[in-house]
């Protein structure tokens, strides 16, 4: 699946703006075919954005279970004759969709894209009524896993993860039209290699088509100001880039690779522009090589999460995001702890910003938080939890999440998982087989899990199989509260131990909550004063530690999360508030980063 386009021969429309909305209590709006007419007793509801904080409502910021959206849309009167796509860029966690009273998709996952051929429902000049029912609900069929458990006072929602359960239409939704013989996937693989005489790269390819007997395949590179560089015909090949302009950390530069489909008589008759940053990436012994140079992460784990509008994309808060990020010299974030926006990883490219891409696979562990983020008196792994058909679920995600990123130049590494259960024999038994669906998925790139404290090593099973040691470490906040020097001592002696197995480490998670204007002489926790101090420490233990080749703060900036006695108006580890003022900390990191 490719993303929509404008284009010499494609066109998309945004149907982004305000749609009907309502929630569905009763889960009565299949069997009564709420789809088949105007949604009745609806409201207005913003798409993109979580629905839950926007209608000042109780019932619908915590609301579970389906909720319909509905708009009509015109198709251009242009039309005619192409395939015409409806795309949705994300709808959390699953939908079912209708065009007119025809069911047309349905997808599970809540960050990945989906899509539906609806050539043969519309009529081009004509309107038409979409109807989406979105279902926010967790279960252990779902990825993150969550349970529903029935109350007294109704059922409520649990889940295992630190962040609030935002839901609705989170990202842009396209009608798109491209010619029926089209272009339906492209990969794309950079080599580099170092002469003496400049360097050189290769851009190789493999292209998917649908409808097209007859018709050639043809790629043509052009470099940033459009000049030739080369081409190459075939739905396979390779193009050299003689003094190749490479992509690299802050330095996001990008070529326009354009995939055409030609006819005999060499008429373009379908067309895709994919931006390629020619880079290479490896892991070798401790280190870990962007074109073949040592590369240090800095930067934070992030989370979609605003005020208002929740989980919803917003190109303005991107770019005021990356502007914090440059100022206060990150090279990189993970995606914790979802795919993120197609424009996050598209800003990240063209910004040189480097990327730990994260599928969904998070709160893989009932142990975690002892019911402070979710339900106690859980197994993880057993028949009646995290079983094989959540792996299979797991698996897609993995794949769904491979599939849409593979060429972005900014990923570099994949996290198919946060902090599961990882030092159990149903761990190792869950998560091999995911390894190959990863590797499998993409030979090309490295690929990891982040490890949690109650998995030291010694007692994980699971990074054996990884390429890089993701560890998320919290001594000083979690453990050895208050006691830095304790804390040092600890962090270094396990750091020590995983420098053994040989393995690249970024701290992928370290970070203590700070209420903004607290202060203190003396070393108290939550106070400003504290977290730089914790950071301090943290710096001083990588720093004696050759194989920790990343430091990713916990978090970037405050965000939403459950109610529960561990989170005063949302987690507030955050080097920035929620609305994105700094704190101490801020100027701390930037002094180490710059
Ligand atoms: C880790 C999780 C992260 C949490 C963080 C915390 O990976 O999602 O928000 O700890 O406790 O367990 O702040």
């Amino acid at each position: 699946m490719l993303r929509p386009q404008d284009n010499r021969t494609r066109e998309r429309t945004s149907l982004n703006g305000l749609w009907s909305f309502r929630t569905d209590p009763a889960g009565a709006g299949r069997a009564q075919r709420w789809f088949a007419g105007r949604l009745r007793e609806a409201v207005e509801m913003a798409v993109p954005a979580s629905y839950n904080d926007l209608l000042a409502d109780e019932s619908v910021t915590h609301f579970s279970g389906e909720v319909w959206y509905q708009r009509t849309a015109w198709v251009p009167r242009g039309w005619d004759g192409r395939r015409i796509v409806l795309h949705f860029e994300s709808a959390t966690h699953r939908a079912t969709v209708w065009v007119g009273e025809t069911e047309v998709v349905s997808h599970e996952g809540g960050y990945t894209p989906f899509e539906a051929d609806i050539t043969a429902l519309v009529e081009p000049g004509e309107q038409v009524r979409i109807t989406a029912c979105v279902d926010n609900r967790l279960s252990f069929a779902t990825i993150p896993p969550g349970v529903v458990e029935d109350t007294p006072t109704g059922p409520k929602q649990r889940y295992w993860h630190d962040f609030f359960n935002y839901a609705g239409l989170h990202r842009t939704v396209w009608l798109s039209a491209t010619p029926v013989a089209h272009v339906d996937d492209v990969t794309v693989v950079t080599g580099l290699d170092h002469g003496t005489d400049g360097p050189t790269g290769t851009v190789s390819y493999t292209v998917d088509t649908a409808g097209a007997d007859g018709l050639g395949v043809r790629a043509v590179l052009t470099d940033a100001d459009g000049a030739a560089v080369g081409s190459a015909d075939g739905a396979e090949g390779t193009i050299v880039v003689a003094d190749v302009h490479p992509w690299a950390p802050g330095d996001g530069y990008l070529y326009d690779l354009e995939i055409q489909l030609v006819d005999p008589a060499g008429d373009v008759v379908d067309s895709y522009h994919q931006p390629v940053g020619v880079h290479t990436v490896e892991v070798r012994g401790t280190q870990f090589l962007i074109n073949g140079a040592p590369f240090h992460f800095t930067g934070f784990g992030m989370h979609e999460d605003h005020p208002g509008i929740g989980k919803g994309h917003n190109d303005a808060l991107l770019v005021q995001d990356f502007g914090l990020l440059r100022w206060i010299g990150a090279n990189s974030l993970r995606t914790s702890h979802y795919p993120y926006s197609e424009d996050v990883l598209d800003h990240a490219d063209r910004n040189g910003i480097v990327v730990i891409d994260e599928t969904a696979a998070v709160g893989l562990n009932m142990g975690l938080g002892g019911g402070i983020f979710g339900s106690q008196g859980y197994r993880t792994y057993s028949e009646d939890t995290i079983n094989d058909a959540t792996r299979e679920v797991h698996a897609q995600a993995i794949r769904e999440l491979v599939a849409r990123d593979k060429n972005h130049p900014s990923v570099v590494l994949w996290s198919i998982a946060n902090e599961p259960e990882s030092d159990t024999e149903g761990a190792e038994r869950y998560f091999e087989p995911l390894f190959r669906v990863v590797k499998e998925a993409d030979p090309t790139r490295p690929a990891g899990f982040v490890n949690v404290m109650l998995a030291p090593h010694g007692k994980c099973r699971v990074s054996q199989f990884a390429d890089v040691l993701m560890l998320n470490r919290y001594y000083g906040w979690y453990v050895h509260t208050g006691d830095l020097e304790a804390a040092e001592l600890a962090w270094d002696a396990e750091l020590t131990a995983w420098t053994g197995e040989g393995k690249p480490i970024i701290v992928t998670e370290y970070g203590a909550d700070t209420l903004p204007g607290m202060h203190s002489v003396g070393s108290e926790p939550w106070t400003e004063e504290y977290q730089v101090a914790y950071l301090e420490m943290n710096h001083r233990v990588f720093d004696r530690h050759d194989a920790v080749v990343g430091e990713h703060v916990w978090n970037f900036a405050d965000f939403a999360t459950t109610a529960g006695i561990m989170r005063v108006g949302g987690n507030k580890k955050g080097v920035f508030t929620r609305d994105r003022r700094p704190k101490n900390a801020a100027f701390a990191l930037r002094r180490r980063w710059r």
